[in-house]
């Protein structure tokens, strides 16, 4: 709609101009006046111009084209008032009523306190518009929100699901853990149905599962979400007996489909262990495409559940749901962890992956 109106609105006022030249103001008011205001209305409509390109490049634009056509339609009114005040001091000499030079300077006067009128018009509402566009420019170009941090910023603080512009998708964010804006990737609880991690390449490319329950952002998201800005990465676990820990990196970075989204993971912190490094470099792995280590055959095949595989894991935050657990069972939700010297595998019934840029 924007690119119709826009155009039609300026092409009047030009006309508007052109008929200032019609009827030959230079007669009546001075060369300079005509030149000054010819400049003006040049100018304006430039800027204008300027403008609305502006204004038809950004996302919410319904609001701001209505508001810029009513400007439009009042720059235009003035003119044609001003038009009709020109025409009519043409006619008055055309007829020779009056025309003494005093009348016709009376005349001049009065188009050009109009003109001036017109000239303060259109510079008000012209610096008014531009305003709106640039407020305007700052909301949905700059404020269009990338993460759950963009969010937060913007004063969304209550954890849920939001809407990511930048991306179109739906997110669920944790404004709450530390100092809110994060962004939750993964997800594994007790629900009331669990979610089937066994998927796809494609499935795991595209993401799956309910951001209410259990579910996997998606690897073409963790992509373009991760290489915005710098990410650091928290994971949170809780086994099946021994209670909760944690795991922060403060890199965290998913390459493109065309490197296997190779993850790029590294700065361990945390009362864990530090199990994810192990994975570092690697491409991910599902049981249609195995990119691992392990030559004998395919470790998502092996251990269900994509993930970055070497030859198979340390840490295996995508397996199966220990609906019953079993410590022996290396399918299950698992993080290597170190007891006493022994290396001891931890059973989760409870994970989240959440990112957040990392603030220098
Ligand atoms: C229009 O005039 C303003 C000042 O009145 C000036 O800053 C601006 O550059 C001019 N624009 C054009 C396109 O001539
Ligand atoms: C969230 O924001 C609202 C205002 O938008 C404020 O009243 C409230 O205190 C904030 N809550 C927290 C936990 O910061
Ligand atoms: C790890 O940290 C969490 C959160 O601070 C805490 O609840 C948990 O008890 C800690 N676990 C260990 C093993 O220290
Ligand atoms: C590693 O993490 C620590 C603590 O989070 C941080 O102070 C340090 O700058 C990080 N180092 C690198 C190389 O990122
Ligand atoms: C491990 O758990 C999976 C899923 O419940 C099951 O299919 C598999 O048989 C179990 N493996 C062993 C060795 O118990
Ligand atoms: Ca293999």
């Amino acid at each position: 709609m924007g690119g119709t109106w826009g155009p039609l609105v300026v092409l009047s006022l030009l006309v508007v101009a052109h008929t200032y030249e019609e009827t030959k103001l230079e007669d009546v008011v001075g060369e300079y006046d005509i030149m000054m205001f010819k400049n003006l209305l040049l100018n304006t409509t430039q800027r204008l111009l300027q403008a609305i390109s502006r204004v038809e490049t950004t996302a919410a634009k319904d609001e701001s084209l209505a508001e810029l056509k009513e400007t439009m339609r009042g720059i235009s009114e003035s003119l044609a008032v001003a038009n009709q005040q020109a025409i009519a001091v043409r006619e008055s000499v055309n007829n020779g009523a009056d025309a003494t030079k005093t009348e016709l300077r009376r005349f001049q006067d009065q188009i050009l306190s109009k003109l001036s009128d017109v000239k303060l018009f259109m510079e008000l509402k012209t610096k008014h518009m531009e305003d709106q566009v640039a407020k305007l420019g700052r909301i949905s170009v700059n404020r269009l929100a990338g993460d759950c941090q963009d969010l937060y910023e913007m004063g969304f603080n209550a954890s849920g699901v939001y809407y990511l512009q930048k991306f179109g998708r739906q997110v669920l964010c944790d404004m709450e853990t530390g100092q809110g804006g994060w962004l939750v990737i993964q997800r594994r609880a007790k629900v009331v149905e669990q979610v089937d991690f066994n998927r796809d390449w494609h499935e795991y490319k595209a993401g799956f599962g309910d951001l209410e329950a259990e579910f996997w952002a998606g690897n073409d998201f963790l992509h373009v979400l991760t290489n915005q800005k710098s990410y650091e990465l928290k994971i949170d676990m809780v086994d099946f007996e021994k209670g909760s820990y944690w795991a922060s990196y403060s890199t965290f970075r998913v390459g493109s489909e065309s490197s296997g989204y190779a993850l790029d993971v590294g700065n361990y912190s945390g009362n864990s262990t530090d199990a994810f490094t192990y994975h570092h470099g690697r491409p991910f792995t599902t049981y249609d495409r195995d990119n691992d280590l392990y030559n004998d055959g395919n470790c998502a095949t092996y251990f269900s559940g994509g993930w970055w595989y070497d030859r198979c894991y340390d840490a295996h935050l995508n397996g199966v749901f220990p609906v019953t657990p079993d410590r022996q069972n290396a399918s299950f939700i698992t993080w290597w962890a170190h007891e006493n010297g022994m290396k001891v595998p931890l059973v989760l019934n409870s994970v989240a992956l959440r990112v957040k840029p990392r603030l220098h």
